[in-house]
């Protein structure tokens, strides 16, 4: 089941959460305010808060069931599709819904445990639950036991059966999170509790993990699903737990299941009690409908071995730093009394306290005080990033270097359970973790496709090997476009749920022009269904017909649009950007030798504008600098010729600025994006990409009041309402919102960085690549991957269809078949560039998606020699590389 080790998430990212970064005196300030107890401090304080419970990711289809609640108080549909779940994850016949695992510990305590009488247990987390209802907990823990370390001891659980004072043996799935059981011990203990009379209660809430443990290393079971040994385990208790907020991922409830049609009885008249209606148990609806997807989505086999690879991972790389830990099934149980040594008392409050004060790590070890000395760092399911993690891992391998100076803290209020406790700290002089990763967590997931290679064949040759054509669901990565596939965060989802729709004015509306009145500097702010909405208005209102656009080169939309307007586009990009291979920072800027030249010969009143655009996507995402926009502009201003960006891409581009002129290294990119805009009299913009949305763009205007008139007055007629450009409202409110997310210096950091990533990979991997590597994409250079075949047999093509092929990732040609036909002489263009590109969606793919993509790629440029090239068997006459198909040349 494992013949697979999985190089990246078998899913990508939905939707984010925005995570907060508390400078180092912030973080003083809020430990101090929680008096030195982590457990005090509010989620908006904590950068990662590494706990497994109820803060794991769900996918889409499970946050969904969210909102599908019937809430009913009895009978409610939501319950009988938790049966259904139920009967079919642990295939028993009865469920009993809880509010959480304490609920049903609660319940089994008290129908199916004698009062008084003594349970053994292979775990300590509920001891305190069993001593409070009266029960005496006994260890029977095979403490020798080297792989299945939660096995019980066979023969002194027969001893303790033997005195006869026993009612239910409790086992937990991986108990206390470190000790795993295995199927044959479970079964042993089984029989034994049979012969006895007893019953044998199983707390699965960790049941993967320890199901997943049993795959790898008990003898018999490597080639079975981790749903089969699931039902397994289930099925050999007599009662089965489980917690909601574990393994099902869901935020709280539970449920107890049996074969037992007697204790199903008892465990029905009881829930009333303690819970709720036998058909609710104290969760509401859409607990249940969100626990009954989470119970059946819990065994998707490549969903285990990611998590647990995370979980090996993040440990190993903790013990090969020295750091003295136990390995838990869900993170790393950090010995506090080794790793602070020189610690008298409350070990694990000033470990916790620490790794605060120096990372922002938020660590809780929860409980009774005294029970014992670790602290748990666990990893919330699904949610991080293999990076995120690596850098948590070091923050407290960081922290282990310098333990001599953690300085002991004193109490100022005691009690019996952790969360009572309270300090005096003092602040040693630690040195702090900065982090340098996604500043996001993920809050939902989307699965993506695993084709294997014969399926991926027969779809590329159903699409025609057109790319354009494979459908989403037969594409494991999709780099096709970074165009309106972003992941919102939750924020933006929020703002589109608050908001009330409307035809009219709205806060939403007020809300954009505010921010990219703020923004650009413009006064004029015209949202629009997309981008080429926008070009179609710019290009109606500047554009005579016979007039030229000089541009830094062409976009297809851009280009149309000026041309249905009577224009003429104009290249007057630098010559390095048609140079692949030149490594010149600036490749977007504009040769103003070239706009000279052109005014010269055709004088200025026949120019309509300059178009500017931002990281020139054709170019390969290249950006223009700032001193470029500036004396572009202030000759357009003497000339008496307007500029307008494109200003789609202008984020990435500012952020182009901020590390590659050593003058703005210390700017922050609203400050840089502000002073770019200064260069130019309006803009129009494609929000799909930089504004981090699915829909939407703008057209705006610096100062010119007619313009603004003129443009308004056509959105009314081809687009929509002056407030919404003809967007939903609540659309218009997530671009109000992702026109803020957008500047979050540490965003585009990050953003760019894994553009530059995936390009250094390929470079480092031999492949050819348009140099330097761009903001959003990276483009392969197809003439030099694949030299040997002809222009005419679509190289670009061919290698796109081919990267599917080997890897299931989806590109985009940008060659011979978009640029189509020579109208003269029927020929096809052969235009200088044949590439492919590699497009980016933002906050959607990690960087181990980019590894997995560059290690395809790297591959297949290895046996490059064995790819033939492709014919049409169909060619439509307009815009031909959409609708295309195409047969292998033999
Ligand atoms: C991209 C796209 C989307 C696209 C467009 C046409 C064919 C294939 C894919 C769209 C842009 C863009 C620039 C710089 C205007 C638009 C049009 N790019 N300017 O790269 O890159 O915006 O799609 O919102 O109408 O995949 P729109």
């Amino acid at each position: 089941m494992n013949a697979h080790p999985q190089t990246h998430e078998p899913h990508k990212i939905k939707t984010v959460r925005l995570l907060p970064f508390p400078t180092l005196e912030e973080r003083k300030k809020n430990l101090a305010e929680a008096k030195f107890n982590v457990f005090n401090l509010l989620p908006s304080q904590v950068t990662f808060d590494m706990c497994s419970n109820a803060m794991n990711a769900v996918s889409q289809e499970q946050l969904s069931a969210q909102f599908l609640g019937d809430e009913a108080y009895a009978g409610a549909r939501n319950f009988e599709h938790l049966q259904q779940a139920v009967n079919e994850v642990f295939g028993h016949s009865y469920v009993c819904p809880v509010h959480n695992v304490l609920g049903a510990i609660k319940l089994v305590l008290s129908t199916l445990a004698e009062p008084g009488s003594v349970v053994p247990t292979n775990h300590r987390t509920w001891m305190d639950v069993f001593e409070a209802g009266g029960m005496a907990p006994r260890d029977v823990r095979f403490h020798e036991a080297k792989v299945f370390t939660g096995d019980v001891d066979i023969v002194l659980l027969d001893e303790v059966l033997g005195e006869g004072r026993v009612s239910i043996v409790d086992l937990q799935a991986f108990a206390d999170g470190q000790h795993p059981f295995s199927l044959a011990n479970l079964r042993a203990v089984r029989d034994m509790t049979r012969r006895h009379g007893v019953r044998l209660v199983c707390n699965g809430s960790r049941i993967i993990e320890n199901a997943w443990y049993i795959q790898r290393h008990e003898p018999g079971w490597a080639s079975r699903s981790i749903a089969e040994i699931v039902m397994q385990v289930a099925k050999t208790c007599s009662v089965f737990q489980v917690d909601g907020a574990q393994d099902p991922k869901c935020n709280t409830g539970g449920i107890l299941s049996t074969d037992d049609p007697d204790d199903y009885e008892k465990l029905m008249n009881e829930v009333v009690v303690y819970e709720g209606l036998h058909t609710y148990g104290g969760m509401a609806g859409r607990t249940m409908e969100m626990l009954a997807r989470g119970l059946t989505e819990m065994c998707d086999e490549a969903e285990v071995h990611w998590v647990m690879q995370q979980t090996e991972r993040f440990t190993r790389r903790l013990r090969d730093g020295g750091v003295p830990l136990e390995r838990g099934c869900d993170g790393a149980y950090i010995e506090t009394r080794r790793f602070l040594p020189q610690i008298e008392a409350h070990t694990q409050d000033t470990f916790s306290a620490a790794l605060y004060q120096t990372a922002g790590v938020r660590a809780i070890a929860q409980g009774r005080v005294g029970r014992d000395e670790v602290v748990p760092v666990q990893i919330p399911r699904l949610a991080m990033t293999n990076e995120q993690l690596d850098q948590v891992a070091d923050a407290i391998i960081d922290l282990y270097k310098q333990r001599d100076r953690i300085q002991p803290m004193q109490l100022s209020a005691e009690g019996e359970w952790r969360d009572q406790m309270a300090y005096h700290g003092v602040f040693a002089d630690l040195e702090p973790y900065a982090f340098d990763t996604f500043p996001y967590e993920i809050h939902t997931i989307e699965h993506i496709a695993h084709l294997d290679r014969r399926e991926r064949e027969q779809a590329i040759r159903a699409a025609g090997y057109n790319t354009f054509l494979l459908r989403s669901a037969e594409v494991a990565i999709d780099l096709l476009t970074d165009s309106g596939t972003s992941a919102m965060s939750t924020d933006q989802w929020a703002a589109c749920d608050a908001t009330r729709a409307t035809t009219g004015n709205s806060a939403a509306y007020q809300k954009l022009v505010a921010n990219l009145q703020d923004i650009t500097g413009y006064e004029y702010i015209i949202p629009t269904h997309q981008g080429r909405a926008a070009e179609h208005l710019l290009s109606s209102i500047l554009i005579k017909p016979g007039q030229l656009v000089p541009g830094n080169m062409y976009f297809t939309t851009t280009k149309l649009h000026q041309e249905l307007a009577g224009g003429v586009f104009a290249d007057v990009i630098v010559d390095q950007a048609h140079d692949p291979d030149n490594d010149f920072p600036w490749k977007g800027n504009i040769d103003l030798e070239k706009l000279r030249a052109l005014v010269d010969e055709h004088g200025a009143e026949k120019i309509a504008y300059v178009s500017f655009e931002h990281c020139v996507n054709m170019a390969g995402g290249q950006p223009a600098s700032m001193d470029n926009m500036k004396a572009v502009y202030a000759w357009c201003q003497g000339q008496g010729i307007p500029l307008i960006f494109d200003a789609t891409r202008c984020v990435e581009n500012a952020r182009m600025i901020q590390s590659r002129d050593l003058r703005y290294h210390d700017v922050k990119i609203r400050d840089i994006l502000r002073e770019m805009m200064l260069y130019g009299d309006g803009c129009t913009v494609s929000g799909k990409k930089d504004f981090l949305i699915n829909i939407g763009g703008i057209q705006a205007f610096r100062d010119n009041a007619d313009w603004a008139d003129r443009a308004r007055h056509l959105l009314r007629l081809y687009e929509g309402n002056v407030t919404d450009g003809g967007l939903a409202t609540a659309d218009v409110a997530a671009m109000a919102r992702g026109v803020e997310e957008m500047l979050n210096d540490r965003y585009i950091r990050s953003r760019v960085a894994q553009t530059r990533l995936l390009g250094q990979m390929l470079i480092d991997g031999g492949v050819p690549i348009v140099r330097p590597p761009g903001g959003h994409a990276i483009f392969l250079n197809a003439r030099r991957f694949l030299p040997h075949i002809d222009q005419d047999e679509f190289p670009s093509q061919t290698l796109a269809a081919e990267i599917y092929v080997e890897t299931g990732v989806r590109t985009m040609e940008r060659g011979n078949v978009s640029k189509g036909r020579n109208p003269e002489t029927g020929e096809n263009y052969r235009p200088a560039l044949e590439l492919v590109r590699l497009t980016i969606p933002r906050r959607v793919y990690s960087n181990d998606h980019m590894r997995g993509v560059a290690e395809g790629i790297i591959r297949l440029y290895q046996r490059r020699d064995e790819i033939r090239g492709l014919r049409f068997v169909y060619e439509p006459a307009q815009l031909r590389f959409f609708q295309a198909r195409f047969e292998r040349v033999e």
